[in-house]
């Protein structure tokens, strides 16, 4: 029965409502290979506080108190964060095994952060301008535009619409991008344990499907950052596509 699933909690798109934010996918993805069912509930930004807000604390001395995803599961449980809903779901769902703490999690972490950190200017001002409904654009004005110290407008005239901003960007990128590539190809491929899943492939497949999300463009300038390793990635990329599903109407 529909009640009984899982339900997840995302963020759409504008209409037509699709998955897009790279938290979320991380969930998204897991459920699909742990092969539970379970049904989207989209949460503009304004909405997710207050859906959650009844059921999880706050995340302590964060200025944001309640992110996505969430998930909802039979017996009223709820649990948020992506990695607190991994190691649940580990210990309900065991098969397929999905390793978490690997050997290469720190350093594949301590890179994402790198490669994600110069990229800020030209994801956030395209995710705005691109992906996000009005109501939830709303919201980005209010907590993005005092984050990034200007408007949306200004964010994207710097870092996409100047190519020289948007080469910087990526050129900044282009290090811990080859540090990627090199630990995503250590044991051939496709996944960081070579063909067995382990979940910094959930991680780094969600930013990929992201990138994807926004644009060719953006996928395009990270697979060309990448170099002759970009092969890796996209077969990471197609590697996870099949997990991605589960929120068409
Ligand atoms: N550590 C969290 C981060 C989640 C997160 O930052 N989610 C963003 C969307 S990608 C969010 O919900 N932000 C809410 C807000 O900015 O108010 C996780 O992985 O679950």
């Amino acid at each position: 029965m529909a009640s009984e699933q899982i339900v997840l909690f995302d963020i759409p798109t504008k209409e037509p409502r699709t998955p897009w934010s790279y938290n979320p996918f991380k969930t998204r993805l897991l459920l699909n290979y742990k092969g539970i069912p379970f049904r989207t509930e989209w949460l503009e930004y304004p909405e997710i506080g207050p859906r959650l807000q009844r059921h999880v604390p706050p995340i302590p001395d964060d200025t944001t108190a309640y992110t996505l995803p969430a998930i909802h599961i039979p017996g009223d449980i709820y649990i948020m964060d992506s990695l607190a809903i991994a190691h649940h779901i580990n210990t309900t769902h065991p098969f397929p095994p999905l390793p978490i703490t690997t050997p290469e999690y720190e350093p594949f972490r301590a890179l994402a952060r790198s490669i994600m950190i110069p990229l800020q200017g030209v994801y956030h001002s395209l995710v705005f301008g691109r992906l996000l409904s009005s109501e939830s654009q709303a919201f980005w004005r209010l907590t993005r535009e005092p984050d990034n110290g200007m408007t949306m407008e200004e964010l994207e005239a710097r870092h996409v619409t100047d190519r020289e901003g948007w080469n910087r960007a990526w050129e900044a990128a282009r290090e811990p991008t080859a540090g990627m590539t090199a630990l995503l190809a250590a044991k051939g491929g496709p996944f960081f344990q070579g063909s067995e899943v382990s979940w910094p492939d959930l991680v780094w497949g969600s930013i990929l499907l992201f990138f994807e999300r926004i644009g060719d463009d953006v996928l395009g300038a990270f697979l060309e950052g990448a170099g002759e390793g970009k092969e890796v990635h996209l077969r990471l990329l197609e590697g996870v596509r099949g997990w991605s599903g589960g929120w068409e109407e």
